[in-house]
Formats: structure tokens, sequence, C-alpha cells
């Protein structure tokens, strides 16, 4: 399906949906003195896109039988996609305090347990994509509607077991499956051509019998065009190779390995809030939730 007519007015709520991911996950990773805030900035656009107009989900219904799964395979970007599942109503907002607490539920790698909305806990790389794959063939072969997305990061394309689900994928024609790589160029300690390379990815994916398109991940408006109109090609899953950039949002962690670790100390935090717009810090400010649940198609 085709983003709808009124594209301009959606795409900026779908922006300003990405700036409330970046700006809850700054104050929590903050808050939590915890990691990866930088993985969390680069899907900040993807994910505010598929909650906000990919995924078929009801948040009154999350074990909803047939609704699309998203497992986000990148398991370390937690903060952002708890915020997300608060954004999309599955948990109050309330709970992001809770986040990398002793005792609190919402763990520094997403997790399924007592978390409505997360179809599958991550962390351990490598895990996300052959879960989707299995999860997608269930559902084709029982002929239910449903379709899964996982989101993958680049440095994740090292483990082999995403290989085999790449494989695996395109011998069983899974075209309800997407895989959104997000190909920041950055791993844990160093650049992924440092560290593995992976070009030619786009081709690779296309070798290996998936339908590929390559897109900016912080275009919006792109972004929209592309997951809303997936598969790419019929009978074949859909990889979206999303080119983006570690830190996006807040210029002094843009492109920086530093960020993978580092959690932003406060007067980080105001520095970065200031340049989303934010305000001045209100750490606790937390927003009703809006409205993003499409389940009519
Ligand atoms: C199986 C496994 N090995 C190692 C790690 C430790 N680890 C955490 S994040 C990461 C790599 C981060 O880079 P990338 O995968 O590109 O994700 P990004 O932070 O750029 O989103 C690694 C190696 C892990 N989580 N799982
Ligand atoms: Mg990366």
């Amino acid at each position: 399906m085709r983003p709808q007519a009124n594209s301009s007015v959606r795409e900026a709520e779908i922006r300003a949906f990405a700036q409330r991911l970046r700006i809850q996950a700054l104050r929590m990773t903050n808050r939590a003195r915890s990691s990866h805030i930088g993985s969390c900035l680069s899907i900040a656009d993807v994910l505010a896109v598929l909650y906000g107009d990919v995924l078929r989900k009801d948040a009154r219904r999350p074990d909803w039988s047939d609704r699309d799964r998203l497992i986000v395979s990148k398991g370390h970007a937690a903060a952002v996609t708890y915020a997300a599942l608060a954004e999309a109503g599955f948990i109050p907002f309330q709970r992001l305090l809770e986040f990398g607490k002793n005792g609190g539920t919402l763990s520094g790698h997403v997790t399924h347990l007592g978390v409505p909305g997360v179809e599958f806990s991550t962390g351990s790389l490598g895990h996300g994509l052959p879960v989707a794959a299995g999860m997608a063939l269930v559902a084709k072969r029982d002929g239910l509607p449903w379709r899964v997305f996982a989101i993958v990061s680049d440095g994740e394309c090292d483990e082999g077991s995403t290989w085999e689900a790449i494989l695996f994928a395109a011998h069983h024609r899974l075209d309800n499956l997407t895989a959104v790589v997000d190909y920041n160029n950055i791993q844990s300690l160093d650049s992924v051509e440092r560290t593995l390379g992976l070009e030619p990815l786009a081709q690779k994916f296309s070798a290996f019998g998936w339908g590929t398109v390559e897109v900016d991940g912080h275009d919006i408006h792109s972004l929209r065009e592309v997951l809303c109109g997936v598969p790419v090609e019929r009978g074949r899953p859909t990889a979206v190779i999303a080119h983006t950039l570690k830190g996006k949002g807040v210029s002094f962690m843009e492109g920086k390995v530093l960020w993978h670790y580092r959690p932003p100390s406060d007067e980080e935090l105001a520095r970065a809030l200031d340049e989303l717009s934010a305000g001045p810090m209100q750490s606790d400010d937390l927003r009703l939730p809006v409205t993003m649940v499409r389940i009519d198609r």
C-alpha cells in the first residue's frame, strides 16, 4: 500500500514522532547511565515510519493474532524501541522511567518479558532475522495475512546465522518478510569497513534471491514509499538497505564511535535536547501517547 494523499502532513507528523523518540532515548540513557545512544538515534526514523504508518497493530490487543510482527534484532537499541512502544500506546510513558533501573522490567537490551508489543528478546546479535524468517514461514504455510519485519544492524551482518536466514527466506519465497538493515557504517569499536567489510551489500542480498532496495534511512518520504510498498518483488523477501548515521540528530554524536558505549552526561543531554529543540531539560517530562495505531489495512 502506498502512502496516502495528504502525505506532506503525515510526513511532518512522522518526523515529529521520530524526534520525540530521539528525545526519550537521550533522556533514558542519561537517566540510566547506559550505552547505545548512537545506535538508538540511527533507527529513530525507521521506527517512526514502521509504527506510524506500516505495522498493522492494535495496542489494545498486543497479542492480536493477525498483527504484523516486528523484531528489533539490534536489541541494544532498547531505549528507542521502548520509547516507540510507549508512543504507540503499548506501554505507559511512566514505565520509561524504569529503563535500566535495578528491579525494573525495561532492561538495557530489548526484552519481551512483561513488555507488551515485544515479540522476541534480542541483544545477542544474529538471532533476530532467523526467528523472523521462521515466523514468516509459519504465516506463509498457514495462509495467514500478517507480515514480519526485522531491523538488523550492519555489524550484525557479520554473524553467520544472519546469512543462513537470508538463504532460508529466499528458498521459501518469504515475500511476507522484510529486513531493514541499519547501515550506519559503525560497529561498537570501529567502522564496519575496518572491522569486516560488507560491500557490495545490496548486490549480496540480490544474489541471495531477495528483492533489494537502498534508501536514505533518515528520509521519511522515501522510507514511507519503500516500507508501505513491500514486498518490492512478489515471491521474494525484501531487504531495505537503510543508509543511516550513527547518532543522527545530535551533531556531536553523529558518526562517532564514542557514542556506542558512552552515556550522555547531564550537560551533554542538555546540549542534545537543545539541538533537538526540546526546550530546557525537564528530565521526567513524559508525554501523552499520540494515536499512531492503524489496523484498517
Ligand atoms: C553475538 C554478539 N556478539 C557481540 C555482541 C556485543 N555487541 C553489542 S553491539 C555490537 C556491535 C554494534 O554494531 P552494529 O551491530 O553495527 O550496531 P549499531 O550499534 O551500529 O546499531 C556488538 C559486537 C553482541 N551483542 N552479540
Ligand atoms: Mg552499525
